[in-house]
């Protein structure tokens, strides 16, 4: 099993680019709290973000064991320290989550992040930085029209970028009843989504980003996820469902949609032709691990492609204390997604 990547500090939700020939990790930060678990997930109070950077993958690909492994690893990874906090940021009141960060075609980095505002209404904010690494400075509002959480960038190769986001439950999803957002349904905060036979699944969200990074270029859309029927996934299909943890990239010229199904904890993935989907769904990406949450990226570093994701395994199993690990990953002759290479 690969060990964790980071070890001084808790970390999670790695979205994982490759800058320059460096790889940047933006994760959450992961702290300890006195707060209650519950399904909100209350007891996700981060304060704020570090970016860290390493050259490369050491060649076990994340399946070092053991404390030597661990130590060397850990050197080989740089802590930039804090890259964005709470108290920089006017509009909001707590809980940075999973964030990510773009590259704009002005040569300057972008840090996209849902935090609750002062409403406690989870929005997505953007700040911005001449460096990977940070520190960034923040928009005064959150990205006018964002909604939910788990924002995740993807730089198509023509150039356009684009921004997917959303998570139900905590993530508050389901408060809304059009793919725009509009309304937030208060009603519907807390562990709720739709059931029933005939009832379909809620659906991530995704928005063409403006040239300048800060706004959204286009209406929100909902982006289908559907079977091989091209039917879409019924709220009830647990295993299968968009939970959040969304996360987009594109290999000879298939754009994989990947996700987490959040209480049956499969990373998953789908597949379409263009950005905004429809997106077929394929399988499943990684088991569950250790911890209620799961959330991931997928990266090509020199050539090898590589998931990160995160688990407990360095806080013995609490929830909230979650490590980033790392492993390669392989494709088929299809193209399809797998964990073994192939002979
Ligand atoms: O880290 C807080 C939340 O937990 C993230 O936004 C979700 O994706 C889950 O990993």
């Amino acid at each position: 099993m690969p060990s964790p990547l980071i070890t001084h500090i808790y970390t999670a939700d790695p979205s994982a680019h490759s800058f320059n020939d460096r790889l940047y990790i933006y994760p959450s930060h992961d702290r300890e709290t006195s707060i209650k678990f519950n399904d909100r997930g209350d007891q996700y109070d981060m304060v704020d973000y570090h970016v860290f950077s390493m050259d490369d993958i050491p060649s076990e690909g994340g399946s070092q064991v053991g404390v030597d492994g661990v130590e060397k690893r850990s050197q080989e990874v740089v802590d930039h320290g804090i890259a964005l906090k709470v108290e920089d940021v006017s509009w909001v009141s707590k809980q940075l989550w999973a964030p990510d960060c773009a590259r704009g075609k002005d040569g300057r980095w972008y840090l996209y992040f849902p935090a609750r505002d002062k409403e406690g209404i989870f929005r997505i904010g953007v700040a911005v930085s001449s460096k990977p690494e940070g520190p960034f400075t923040p928009d005064p509002l959150p990205i006018p029209g964002s909604f939910s959480i788990d924002p995740a960038s993807f730089v198509d190769t023509d150039g356009k970028s684009y921004l997917y986001f959303g998570g139900i439950w905590g993530g508050q999803l389901q408060c809304y009843s059009t793919p725009e957002g509009g309304i937030f349904d208060s009603t519907k905060d807390g562990p709720y989504e739709p059931s029933g036979p005939g009832v379909t699944a809620l659906l991530p969200r995704v928005a063409q980003l403006s040239t300048d990074m800060h706004t959204f270029e286009t209406p929100v859309r909902d982006i289908q996820i559907v079977d091989d029927d091209g039917k879409l996934l019924a709220a009830d299909d647990h295993d299968r469902r968009f939970f959040e943890a969304a996360w987009m990239h594109k290999r000879n010229d298939i754009y994989y949609f990947s996700y987490s199904t959040g209480d049956t904890h499969l990373l998953v993935y789908a597949t379409g032709n263009s950005p905004f989907g429809p997106f077929t769904f394929k399988g499943k990406i990684l088991d569950p691990v250790l911890g209620w949450t799961t959330h991931h990226s997928i990266v090509q570093h020199r050539g090898k492609w590589y998931l990160f994701y995160h688990d407990c395994e360095l806080s013995n199993g609490v929830d909230h204390l979650r490590s980033v690990k790392v492993r390669e990953i392989w494709y088929d002759d299809k193209g399809d997604i797998v964990s073994q290479k192939p002979e």
